[in-house]
């Protein structure tokens, strides 16, 4: 297999401040993988491993990601951060905190100035899982087999979706 191949298999980099946000993230990578997408799953940490944050988002379009999803908590400056230095798209996910259940992360990451995008999602597991989603959806305008899957996984939560209450 070429570089160029392998690069292409893993389309979405899911990064996170921490190895405590895994269980957090780890809902965008089970969703990517029940949509056969390839991806990599990365700690990238603002303050802990700035270099590494540093080399990873100047690098990541050459390395062949289209779009990162970037999970922090707390004062969650990943997402941002990441976002100025790549023009690619970052869809950034709250961790949910100790101190102030996730209320910190989400400010952090949605109130970006403008100029530099964050696509902003939920709080912990939903906003996780989305983020998946939503990469999928970014990767499916020009993927009509996945654009297939992704609509066959939506079907298949409608169709879970009882009349009444068991
Ligand atoms: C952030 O600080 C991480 O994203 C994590 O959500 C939070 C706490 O990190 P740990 O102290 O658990 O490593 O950087």
């Amino acid at each position: 297999m070429s570089d160029q191949t392998a690069t292409e298999a893993r389309p979405i980099a899911i990064i996170m401040g921490s190895q405590s946000d895994w269980d957090t993230m780890r809902h965008a990578a089970e969703t990517l993988e029940a949509l056969g997408i390839g991806h990599d799953c990365l700690i990238v940490s603002a303050h802990r491993t700035p270099d590494r944050m540093f080399a990873f988002a100047k690098g990541a379009r050459a390395a062949g990601y289209k779009a990162i999803i970037a999970g922090a908590g707390g004062a969650a400056h990943l997402p941002g951060m990441v976002a100025a230095l790549t023009s690619l798209p970052v869809f950034g996910v709250p961790v949910e905190s100790k101190a102030l259940s996730g209320l910190d992360s989400l400010y952090s990451i949605v109130q970006m100035p403008a100029g530099i995008p964050v696509g902003t999602l939920a709080i912990g597991k939903a906003g996780a899982t989305n983020a998946g989603l939503l990469a999928a959806a970014v990767l499916a305008i020009t993927d009509t087999a996945l654009a297939e899957r992704l609509d066959a996984w939506r079907d298949a939560r409608t169709a879970a979706v009882t009349e009444r209450p068991v």
